[in-house]
């Protein structure tokens, strides 16, 4: 459903793309005329974009997951450390001189709160549903804690995978919790 109608938006998009092509390949042919009242046009043009771009802003910012859950008070807190090349998840801060982390389990349909930090290099933090889909994901940053909220609505297994290439065993740079 959502993969069909962004591809008959990329689609809808082409169509304009290929007019405005034709367009100036027309007006290309009679080159020597000069275009009539180009600034007015300009003005046009540019009247018109900007009012696209501001539905579209004014439409897709408001979705940002930053803003996700924000008035809400998270069920669970969850801190994790990222270091090269595994993750830490703990109920508990996580010391740098000593990381250490535990199994976690989490409620379904609550809002849960990932505080996401770095040891070392920048890392991603990706969580992947059951069917390895991508849910949601922030960057782990050294000297930043960013903050994820998201709901989990599906019992099971989680994966979180590094979604920044950090170093040589990148790929093997993953873990996982239990949503019940
Ligand atoms: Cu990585």
């Amino acid at each position: 459903m959502q993969q069909s109608s962004i591809l008959l938006l990329f689609l809808f998009l082409m169509g304009i793309a290929l007019i405005v092509f034709i367009y100036i390949f027309m007006s290309s042919k009679r080159a020597d005329q000069g275009m009539s009242n180009p600034l007015k046009k300009r003005f046009w043009f540019f009247l018109i974009l900007t009012i696209i771009m501001g539905i579209f802003a004014s439409v897709t910012i408001p979705k940002s997951p930053y803003f996700a859950f924000a008035d809400k008070t998270p069920a669970k807190v969850i801190h994790v450390a990222a270091m090269q090349f595994s993750f830490f998840l703990s109920e508990k801060a996580i010391d740098r001189d000593k990381p250490s982390g535990q199994k976690i389990e989490l409620p379904a349909n609550e809002v849960i709160e990932f505080r996401v930090t770095s040891f070392d290099v920048n890392h991603g933090f990706a969580i992947y549903d059951k069917s390895n889909r991508l849910i949601t994901q922030t960057q782990a940053m050294p000297g930043y804690v960013n903050r994820l909220r998201y709901k989990f609505k599906e019992p099971g297994e989680y994966n979180i995978l590094c979604l920044e290439y950090c170093g040589v065993a990148h790929q093997l740079m993953r873990s996982s919790f239990i949503v019940k």
